[in-house]
């Protein structure tokens, strides 16, 4: 027997609990897998350790979670980033997932060049969906695992970084640069609810 949720599971799921209260600000995390996540939501909302994260196991399809964190209620969507669950997501989940947002994050591991291309894909294909959805949605890249690059190089590899991603154009998005293992995560998001 499959432990696994079938997408018709997660489909009643969803309609059971549709009943996000008002207040509730609902927070899409997105991103390609291993990029951090969930680990952002269990040490900011949870109060977990950074290295605490080390042995998490990758999230299937989504997970949601509800946090009372300062004085929000945060109702938290962490999607899965294998590709698999990224086209359900943006499939036929869509209309579940990207509506109501209150903000859109979207993670990448600054460190793994090598997937700067596939990520930007779903960055550029997720925005597009919040829109879809949404008036005038909030969305945000964290430049993620900043402590990975030595210090030397940070403004460097942030260059590198924007110009890829090509930041100019994307307007809509703002730019965060975080990581579990200092402050940054935690205030992006403190920012992030302030707005
Ligand atoms: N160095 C460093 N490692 C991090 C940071 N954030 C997360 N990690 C590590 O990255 C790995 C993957 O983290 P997850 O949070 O499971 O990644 P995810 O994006 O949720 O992955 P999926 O669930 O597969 O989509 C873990 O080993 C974390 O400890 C960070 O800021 N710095
Ligand atoms: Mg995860």
């Amino acid at each position: 027997m499959s432990y696994l949720r079938s997408p018709k599971e997660d489909e009643e799921i969803f309609r059971e609990e549709i009943e996000k209260k008002p207040h509730e600000k609902k927070i899409l995390f997105f991103g390609l897998t291993q990029t951090g996540k969930t680990s952002i939501i269990k040490t900011v909302f949870e109060g977990r350790s950074p290295e605490g994260t080390e042995s998490l196991a990758a999230t299937v399809r989504f997970e949601r979670m509800k946090y009372d964190f300062g004085d929000h209620s945060i109702y938290s969507f962490d999607i899965g980033g294998q590709t698999s669950y990224l086209e359900e997501a943006i499939g036929f989940l869509k209309q579940h997932i990207f509506s109501d947002v209150y903000a859109l994050i979207f993670v990448v591991d600054i460190a793994n060049v090598g997937d700067y291309t596939l990520s930007r894909q779903y960055l550029l294909k997720i925005v597009r969906n919040a829109f879809q959805l949404n008036d005038d949605p909030l969305i945000y890249l964290f430049a993620h695992k900043m402590d990975l690059i030595t210090e030397d190089y940070r403004d460097e590899a942030l260059t590198v970084f924007s110009r890829y991603f090509d930041l100019e154009k994307l307007e809509s998005v703002k730019l965060f640069t975080t990581s579990i293992y200092d402050e940054s995560a935690i205030k992006a998001i403190e920012e992030i609810l302030e707005k």
